[in-house]
């Protein structure tokens, strides 16, 4: 069962809420100027209800921000290339998750919290223009960060023994990175600028 997702547009905050189930979810860019739209994807090996319909979708126009809740269950969220107006909050909530980010263009803030869990965040050739936070809670948490352009870039990422790389990124301002309790590994995979970089807890 990859149970039902929901993704409705309130005042113009486009909200997707996940079930305890496993779910995937991917985001992509639509037919016309400005619209999203949002897919059910197979997830524990069955399809994903998107607003009642077996990996089905929905599409969205004038999106002024984002908010997505997966709770519990392995969840999948998955970002093809698209641009997301105001600010964006994502929840993976407890179990694996897995987030895919590529070639997404965050205009405003973006507020990720990948819950408890083992989660994997794979980060490429994607933007935010305000200030981005990445959190992880308990479990191994593995992030990726290539080819990422940010302002502000926070990486805390909590209990468990965990992973960060970043390659190929710019940090304008100011780049807090810290592994939080654990045996944590940060991997410098070169070609970044990591503009006010503080690191803290990884060995
Ligand atoms: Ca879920
Ligand atoms: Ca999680």
């Amino acid at each position: 069962m990859a149970g039902d997702v929901t993704a409705q547009l309130a005042n113009g905050t486009l909200v997707i809420k996940g079930d305890t189930l496993d779910n995937g979810v991917q985001l992509s860019t639509g037919p016309n100027s400005g619209e999203i739209v949002v897919a059910g994807t197979t997830a524990g090996g069955s399809a994903t209800n998107l607003n009642g319909t077996a990996n089905g979708s929905a599409t969205f126009s004038n999106v002024t921000g984002l908010k997505i809740a997966m709770k519990g269950g392995n969840d999948n969220v998955q970002f093809e290339p698209l641009t997301i107006d105001g600010n964006t909050r994502i929840r993976g909530g407890r179990g694996n998750d897995t987030f895919d980010i590529g070639g997404a263009v965050f205009n405003g803030s973006l507020n990720l919290k990948l819950g408890r869990g083992d989660d994997k965040l794979t980060w490429t050739s994607s933007t935010v223009s305000g200030e981005a936070e990445i959190k992880g809670r308990r479990g191994s948490d593995e992030v990726s960060i290539a080819s990422g352009t940010f302002d502000t870039l926070s990486v805390r990422l909590g209990r468990g023994d965990d992973s960060l790389s970043i390659s190929g990124t710019t940090v304008h301002t100011e780049t807090d990175l810290n592994g939080g309790l654990g045996t944590n590994t940060f991997t410098d995979g070169g070609g970044n600028t990591l503009n006010g970089l503080t690191t803290k807890n990884f060995a």
